[in-house]
């Protein structure tokens, strides 16, 4: 299998640890499409999205989003990444949601600021400005579901957080938010984390 991926895109990251937390190194490479002059055409010939990150299975078969591709990955490695607890899976499910409402919300600030100034909307703006900071403010509530025993739910929690370092770094969120700031610090160094901090472009 082949897993299309960047080297900064956090939804790509996401799929990068699902990977390696399912332990499938072996089974899946990861193409990193960051310099190839035919990555739109590469990855709409894949699917209508043209996104990062894809999964091309080895019978030709595509999937594209990050939480179907994460899905995925759980099933075939006999269910490494949730558990089959219902109860402990709601709160998974109930953290990760989070985690990937604030991954979405400073992708989209992200591509504002990166707009000509007279395409920018400050009004939308405003708002995932809000929405990031309502977020951070959840997770810190949350933080005995985030402590103790490493779950994949956890690890995409850190992937937004870890986002939010770079392209939220204005929000300043590990001042307000000491718990998840503490919490943040040691995730970090987890080996999934670790091994997919940096790709080289
Ligand atoms: N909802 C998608 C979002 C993926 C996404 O936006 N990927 C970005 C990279 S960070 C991308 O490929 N953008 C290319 C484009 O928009 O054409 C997911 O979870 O996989």
């Amino acid at each position: 299998m082949k897993l299309y991926i960047s080297a900064k895109s956090p939804y790509g990251r996401r799929a990068r640890i699902a990977r390696l937390e399912a332990g499938l190194e072996d089974q899946i490479e990861e193409v990193n499409v960051n310099n190839r002059s035919d990555r739109k055409a590469l990855l709409l010939e894949m699917g209508p999205g043209g996104m990062i990150p894809t999964l091309l299975l080895n019978n030709g078969t595509v999937l594209s989003e990050s939480m179907v591709i994460n899905h995925y990955l759980d099933r075939i490695s006999a269910g490494k990444l949730y558990s089959t607890d219902t109860a402990a899976l709601e709160d998974c499910y109930r953290l990760e949601a989070v985690g990937a409402v604030l991954m979405d919300s400073l992708h989209t600030r992200s591509i504002q600021s990166r707009l000509d100034p007279d395409e920018q909307s400050p009004t939308l703006l405003r708002k995932e400005v809000e929405r990031s900071g309502r977020c951070y403010k959840t997770l810190e509530s949350m933080l005995d579901l985030l402590t103790g025993q490493i779950h994949f739910s956890a690890l995409t929690v850190a992937a937004s957080l870890s986002y939010a370092d770079w392209r939220g770094a204005d929000d300043n969120w590990r001042e307000g938010h000491p718990g998840l700031d503490a919490w943040m610090t040691e995730i970090e160094q987890h080996p999934s984390m670790a091994a997919t901090a940096r790709l080289g472009s």
